[in-house]
């Protein structure tokens, strides 16, 4: 990355002669809402509300801590299990549950007539309308589809099924910003697909929340807090203003400074004009132990809390089961961290008065200010690069192919730092990003002198990828690396098995490190043995992450660990970084 970058031009961002035309798009989404409209549902019936915005005006009013979980377990059956037990359960003690966030699967982001061949994950995968309208009948909790709707090829279909079956907060935005489906190129496709769903939305009768999960979309890697400010605004601007629609955010997963957490919420509801859906838990600190993630869950649920004593945003706040970083949290796990959310929020009354919110509000104002900065510079920078920025489809679409890096290094509202990740000094500090840097120097520095040496010397050059939207374990992986000397080739973030075996073939690496998070480890490095193998190339290939994929001949239709299945495939099981070091070690002796 430059410090002055050369500026931008359209024939870089959007080098299309022809696009679809945006007006129609709309129009098309406007004509679907004459024949698809917000089915009927126990949660809109039982509230007697019109739409979950509706709910959550009346919780706010009330001051009633709203709580949200997010369920999607491959099976129908077992998803539906869970909604009425969790429901169940939870209501014998006396709490309630106000939605679900539902995990579709991967491959239900692709058109359901191609799904069955596209690479799964370990999500939901439903498909049939019908199927949709079963799960959202099982109990009085509002249905949220968040995720693999908007922003993926199957955009349309999904939305018209999320809203026959009563749901109205779809996502989402943040995904299309970020998420890439295997093997599928055309972005241009999604974009109008996203356009006209937003806008078959927009021209419901009732009130549609167009969901956007921050951290799913560029807040993840952006190292400025002030950035996702302005990103949300960004979304207001091309999402409300140009399509008519009404965006709501949620944040949370990698908010793990209680600061930061605090002041982000302040700031986010004072930009936002509506509920927000969700604040997700702060999954980054989770570890695999259970006990300590009790310390972690009640760390950042009662900052959540807090917030919501002080500044009532709409939001569901979510309890993370402790057995998330470990596995899919079974449904008893789901209730459990329930149980002590309700618990929590009855004991943190008056916690309140114990905060310096003067302090806070500082930083929640330099985050408003940054992140109107930000979203002036982008609609600057992008109108002088020759972008329509009356047109949602040109918007969207010269934002996600910029992606977070960019985005920072251009127009971020921090000074200039040629030291800095993004070149530019934040204005409020995220955590993760360092603290992948400082891990990977910790990881560097308790290795001997004479190992390094013995590294360094065979200048070596190494591949490094991962498979899908997870980029942290890629990222401390090539920062390791480069402080050892090696020549790093960056394949990309979500990258397709040719793709990798090409530029393996082309740059002539001598190993390939790959970081695989969706629960599909085997198929991958199957597949991608497969292509090496045809282009003759045979190196060490490194693999971590999360090494667990649901099998065939699976009967629980639960992921499994596939660790000793990437071995017989030749690969080099890491379940840490250190396995990887002490493996380059003994290359250097052979
Ligand atoms: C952060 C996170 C995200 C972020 C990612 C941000 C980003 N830009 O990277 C966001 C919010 C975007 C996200 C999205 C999703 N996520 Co997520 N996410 C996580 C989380 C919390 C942390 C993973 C992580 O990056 N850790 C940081 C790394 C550095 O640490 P580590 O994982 O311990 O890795 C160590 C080693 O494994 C090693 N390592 C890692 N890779 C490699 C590679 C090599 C070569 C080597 C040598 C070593 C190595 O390095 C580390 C230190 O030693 C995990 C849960 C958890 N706590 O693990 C879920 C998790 C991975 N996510 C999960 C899921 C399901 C999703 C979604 C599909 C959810 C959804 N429905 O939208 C989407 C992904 C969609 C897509 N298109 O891909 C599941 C995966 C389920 C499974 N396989 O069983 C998990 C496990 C949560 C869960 N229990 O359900 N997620």
């Amino acid at each position: 990355m430059i410090l002055n970058p050369k500026p931008l031009t359209r024939a870089e961002l959007i080098p299309e002669q022809d696009l679809p035309d945006a007006t129609w798009l709309m129009d098309q989404g406007k004509q679907l809402a004459t024949m698809v409209t917000v089915g009927k549902s126990p949660f809109l019936s039982h509230y007697q509300v019109m739409s979950e915005k509706d709910y959550k005006q009346h919780a706010v009013q009330e001051g009633r801590i709203m709580l949200h979980a997010q369920v999607g377990y491959r099976s129908l059956d077992k998803s539906r299990r869970a909604f009425a037990e969790i429901y169940h359960k939870l209501e014998k003690q006396g709490y309630r549950i106000d939605r679900f966030g539902i995990c579709l699967d991967w491959s239900m982001g692709y058109p359901a007539s191609m799904r069955r061949d596209m690479p799964q994950g370990t999500g939901l995968i439903i498909p049939r309308v019908e199927d949709f309208i079963a799960l959202t009948h099982e109990v009085p909790v509002a249905p949220h589809f968040g995720d693999f709707v908007l922003g993926t090829p199957a955009s349309l279909e999904n939305t018209c099924a999320s809203l026959l079956a009563g749901s109205t907060s779809i996502g989402n935005m943040g995904q299309y910003f970020t998420f890439r489906m295997p093997n599928w190129q055309d972005d241009v496709g999604i974009t109008a697909e996203t356009v006209k769903s937003i806008a078959l939305c927009a021209a419901q009768p009732v009130d549609i929340l167009i969901h956007s999960n921050l951290d799913d979309g560029f807040a993840s890697i952006f190292t400025d807090m002030a950035c996702s400010i302005g990103s949300v605004l960004l979304e207001q601007y091309i999402v409300d203003e140009l399509i008519g629609g009404q965006v709501s955010h949620c944040y949370g997963h990698t908010y793990s400074d209680p600061m930061g957490r605090l002041a982000f919420q302040r700031a986010l509801t004072q930009v936002s004009v509506t509920p927000g859906t969700m604040v997700y838990g702060n999954t980054m600190i989770y570890v695999e132990d259970e006990t300590e993630n009790y310390a972690n869950l009640g760390s950042y649920l009662l900052v959540d809390i807090v917030a919501q004593q002080l500044l009532p945003s709409g939001h569901g706040l979510n309890p993370v089961p402790v057995t998330e970083a470990m596995r899919i949290p079974e449904i008893i796990e789901i209730v459990e961290a329930h149980t002590f959310a309700n618990r929590l929020i009855q004991r943190a009354v008056g916690f309140e008065a114990l905060f310096d919110i003067e302090k806070v509000d500082v930083v929640t104002r330099q985050l408003i200010e940054g992140g109107r900065l930000f979203k002036q510079r982008v609609l600057d920078g992008l109108l002088e690069a020759g972008i329509d920025i009356s047109n949602p489809l040109e918007m969207l679409l010269a934002i996600r192919r910029l992606g977070a890096r960019r985005l920072e290094t251009y127009f971020g509202p921090g000074e200039p730092a040629p030291d800095q990740i993004h070149q530019r000094e934040p204005l409020v500090k995220t955590t993760t990003l360092a603290s992948l840097e400082n891990q990977a120097a910790e990881i560097v520095k308790t290795m001997q002198d004479m190992d390094k040496q013995a590294i360094a010397g065979k200048n070596w050059i190494a591949c490094v990828t991962c498979t899908d939207v997870h980029e942290y374990g890629k990222l401390l992986v090539e920062s390791v690396l480069r402080k050892l000397g090696i020549k790093i080739v960056d394949a990309g973030v979500s990258v397709d098995v040719d793709d990798v075996a090409r530029i393996v073939k082309e740059e002539m690496v001598d190993f390939l490190a790959i970081s695989t998070y969706n629960g599909v480890a085997f198929e991958y490095l199957k597949a991608l043995r497969a292509e090496m193998m045809r282009d003759q190339v045979n190196i060490p290939i490194f693999i971590g992450g999360k090494l667990n994929q649901i099998m065939d001949d699976s009967s629980n239709s639960l992921p499994v660990d596939v660790s000793d299945d990437l071995e017989e495939l030749g690969g080099l099981v890491c379940h840490r970084v250190e396995d990887m070091l002490e493996r380059l070690l003994e290359m250097t002796r052979e």
